[in-house]
């Protein structure tokens, strides 16, 4: 029986203030996800979006209190659809969409992550410039920050920094660089990449989680040079080419060891002609399966 993907809408813009990124779902259907993994040979069904709160209906002090609210149904759906022997592909919304996603499809058993980012989101409140919750969503995965959704995403399956590999990083705060460096994340910036090849970069990454027996694919589309994925609410210069991102997504659906995927930060208000969501299939393509040859 072919393999069933569960396609998660979660479109959350809370943990970030530029309006647009809680279209990133229909963005991504746009694109064509569904239909484009159908053709691999998937069955594919859509379970529709999470109810996100409009942000504009939301007090300042409750915005903690929604997104943890959020996390908790994205932690329930995700749970369910491993319960369920689904594949799940959430689609953000911002990258606090993680704490929910990953959260949950760790609860019964450790999985190795591998977060595709600019950004480590490794921030706490107490060191955050900006206090967007969507830059600390890692570090509430690993139990620092707002306690509400450090409850959220830890209530199974504890996730280690040994669990977790981060890829295309190039925009760290100084004191998040601190803590990053101490909390012995493996961590490939875009200085790794140019220096080793990203064919060394991913199959590193595979063989530091593979006895994991399973991976989460976190993808943060402004992991990618801007130039290709403009429509992020956060691009830095200096990202991952077009090529070096199908690489990584074939590379890693060679291990084999595929079992959930986020695809983030999408915001088609920043985006020309819905390029960086279909560029976001593509690669979901290249690491559920297709190949050029
Ligand atoms: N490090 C900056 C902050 O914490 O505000 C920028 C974070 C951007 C986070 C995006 C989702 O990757
Ligand atoms: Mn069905
Ligand atoms: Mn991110
Ligand atoms: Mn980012």
């Amino acid at each position: 029986m072919n393999q069933t993907i569960r396609i998660i809408g979660v479109p959350i813009d809370l943990g970030q203030p530029r309006r647009g990124v809680n279209m990133g779902p229909d963005a991504i259907r746009y694109a064509g996800l569904a239909e484009h993994l159908a053709r691999l040979g998937y069955h594919v069904e859509d379970q529709g979006n999470i109810h996100v709160p409009v942000r504009d209906t939301v007090p300042e002090v409750q915005m903690v209190t929604e997104i943890a609210r959020t996390s908790s149904a994205c932690y329930a759906q995700a749970r369910q659809a491993r319960a369920d022997g689904t594949i799940p592909i959430f689609l953000g919304g911002d990258h606090t969409i993680a704490v929910g996603s990953v959260g949950g499809v760790t609860h019964d058993t450790p999985c190795g992550v591998i977060w595709i980012d600019a950004h480590a989101d490794f921030n706490t409140p107490a060191i955050s410039p900006s206090g967007n919750v969507h830059g600390m969503s890692l570090s509430i995965l690993l139990g620092n920050g707002h306690e509400a959704l450090v409850n959220c995403g830890r209530t199974g399956a504890k996730i280690d920094a040994s669990h977790v590999v981060l890829v295309g990083i190039r925009d760290l705060d100084p004191l998040e660089k601190e803590v990053l460096t101490r909390s012995g994340i493996t961590t490939f910036t875009m200085r790794d990449i140019d220096e080793m090849g990203m064919s060394r970069v991913a199959r590193e990454a595979v063989s530091q989680l593979s006895h994991l027996g399973r991976l989460h694919v976190s993808l943060d589309m402004d992991s990618l040079e801007p130039a290709g994925a403009p429509g992020v609410g956060t691009p830095v210069p200096g990202g991952l080419t077009y090529r070096e991102a199908h690489l990584l997504m074939e590379i890693l659906a060679d291990s084999h060891l595929l079992s959930s995927m986020d695809i983030v930060e999408i915001n088609p208000i920043m985006d020309t002609s819905n390029q960086t969501a279909t560029l976001a299939v593509k690669l979901a393509v290249s690491l559920f399966g297709k190949r050029i040859l």
